[in-house]
């Protein structure tokens, strides 16, 4: 067993070293998953960070120990690589001798025997037709370059087109001639991941930039279903061109591993930007639906990709550009504070909108309103319910899993029989900034209260008529950057017709509270007037008034009977 967990350098470049770095019994390492079972042991401190990264890159690029076949579009393989890469460039000079020995031989640059260069002109793309980055031989336009290849210089000069020719961004850094020339290289590659974008080094531009390359899986195969006309293999391709380029042009703003988490949620983005059609991104649109009290900017697992509805609801609530802007600022800020930038034309930042993101996220799949929110909504998941009950009535709601500073919960309440009027009430924790909102739907509206949280105060909202509706969806937002798994204490209540005074009874004294007002100039009916409306005739009268003594005294029908 020892065997297993020995990692193996390329011996095609390197002298044969063996070098058996661990000897725990940790975990195997010959499936994708491991990358995830090797975060895991690193999240509960069984390994330490290097060690982590070291066994990171064996399980996606060593095909000792990948699996590179990826033969079960069930499992989950990591879409990008990139984040890894990055993360092993920046902490370099912390790897031991043997661990910087065995990485040098997937993090360096690939030399391949065939080259090709995009239509475009503006890509090299590297391959080989034997060994294990063999690329498959298919060539129906008998042109003796394999198709495959050719179809990654037309969705990569796609991608060229939509960032860089139609929306201005920044060209990738030129690369010193690297690769045979100045052209943009991209290398076929034996790895478990539909590709990676691979820093290569530093420019003299006054911001961090840096040039890259990049590595494509070398064929496709076995990935997620798309929905791509022309099939799941090209859908992937094509999916991975946009992706992983965009982090080409990432890189050539800023190439900080704290802006991971923005830099996959655009790059998966950008994915339905250049190839609408294929829809691979929501093959990873659950890891954030089903973890929305995970942060936005949250750096590990895959809820960075599934992400990508941040920067389509800033595209779609504000403009097109915005993501633009937002790499533009990013190369002087962190990415919150870049995105506060790129809000600046409206007058916002991150905090005044977060709230209204989240309920942009409660109106998809079943719960989409034609017309309404994402354009995309019918289509996408629906997001994780944290609490669903029955019925509307309940006090001290506690969460299952609080939300971290930028994400939240959706806690559902079925109206069932309940009517009257709604009281909602948040009273979260002191420590955090919140915003509050509540969604209140039937089958045809999406009525939306939303408010943030004045200076630790609770936000409480009220709502008539609540019994015309079929659901109340709370959502507790914590608008803050950082603190994680925040607490709260949240009440939905129903306060009853009649019950003018607002002491939960309705008694004589609603109906002597009536009279005072309409006869005597008193107070209006209180915490909204509809509680006074007794008869449920749109106004208040000495009709309402009747009504309450009928049902106090005489043994009449209570309030509003017939609504
Ligand atoms: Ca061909
Ligand atoms: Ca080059
Ligand atoms: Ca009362
Ligand atoms: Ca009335």
């Amino acid at each position: 067993m020892i065997r297993d967990y020995c990692l193996k350098a390329k011996t095609a470049l390197w002298p044969v070293i063996i070098i058996c770095l661990f000897t725990g019994t940790l975990f195997g390492v010959d499936k994708d998953s491991d990358y995830h079972l090797i975060e895991a042991a690193y999240q509960s401190g069984q390994i330490g960070y290097e060690e982590k990264l070291v066994r990171q890159i064996g399980s996606i690029f060593d095909p000792q120990t990948s699996s590179t076949a990826l033969t079960t579009a069930t499992e989950p393989v990591i879409k990008s690589a990139t984040g890894l890469m990055m993360a092993v460039k920046e902490n370099w000079d912390n790897f031991s001798k043997d661990q910087q020995t065995y990485l040098s031989a997937y993090v360096g640059r690939p030399s391949m025997p065939y080259s090709y260069d995009s239509p475009g002109g503006y890509f090299k793309i590297h391959y080989n037709t034997v060994g294990s980055d063999a690329v498959p031989d298919q060539d129906d336009n008998f042109n003796s370059i394999p198709d495959i290849v050719e179809r990654a210089g037309v969705y990569c000069d796609s991608a060229y087109s939509t960032f860089i020719t139609h929306k201005g961004y920044l060209q990738p850094p030129l690369d010193d001639g690297n690769g045979g020339d100045d052209k943009y290289d991209i290398y076929f590659l034996a790895i478990s991941a539909y590709g990676t974008t691979y820093p290569d080094f530093a420019t003299d531009s006054a911001w961090n930039d840096f040039s890259s390359f990049m590595g494509i899986h070398r064929n496709f195969y076995g990935f997620p279903l798309n929905d791509d006309p022309e099939g799941d293999t090209i859908g992937a391709h094509k999916a991975t061109c946009a992706h992983e380029y965009f982090h080409a042009v990432q890189l050539a703003y800023d190439n900080d591993f704290d802006n991971l988490w923005l830099m996959e949620a655009c790059a998966t983005r950008m994915e339905e930007v250049v190839f609408p059609e294929v829809n691979d991104n929501y093959n990873y649109q659950h890891y954030f639906f089903n973890d929305p009290e995970t942060s936005l900017a949250s750096n590990s697992g895959y809820h960075m990709y599934g992400t990508f509805n941040w920067p389509t609801y800033l595209e779609e609530k504000f403009d097109p550009m915005i993501t633009k802007r937002t790499w533009e600022a990013i190369r002087y800020n962190s990415a919150l504070d870049a995105l506060d930038s790129a809000f600046a034309p409206y007058a916002v930042e991150v905090a005044d909108i977060f709230a209204d993101f989240t309920y942009w996220n409660y109106f998809t799949g079943s719960r989409a309103i034609p017309g309404r929110y994402y354009t995309s909504a019918a289509d996408y998941n629906e997001i994780d319910i944290d609490i669903s009950y029955p019925t509307l009535a309940h006090d001290s709601v506690v969460p299952i899993n609080g939300p971290d500073g930028l994400a939240c919960n959706y806690i559902r309440f079925e109206i069932d029989t309940a009517k009257g009027i709604l009281e909602l009430e948040l009273d979260g924790s002191s420590i955090v900034q919140w915003a509050f909102s509540a969604v209140i739907s039937d089958d045809l509206t999406d009525t939306v209260l939303s408010a943030p949280s004045q200076l630790g105060q609770p936000v409480v909202f009220y709502y008539p008529h609540i019994g015309d509706y079929q659901s109340v969806a709370a959502i507790p937002t914590v608008i803050s950057r950082y603190q994680e798994n925040n607490t709260y204490y949240l009440s939905s209540r129903v306060i009853p017709y009649g019950d003018a005074n607002f002491d939960r009874v309705v008694n004589v004294g609603d109906a002597v509270y009536l009279i005072s007002h309409i006869f005597k100039g008193g107070e209006e009916p209180v915490p909204i007037w509809e509680t006074g409306d007794a008869n449920c005739d749109g106004s208040i009268n000495v009709g309402d008034a009747v009504t309450v003594i009928n049902f106090v005294f005489k043994g009449g029908p209570e309030p509003c009977s017939s609504r």
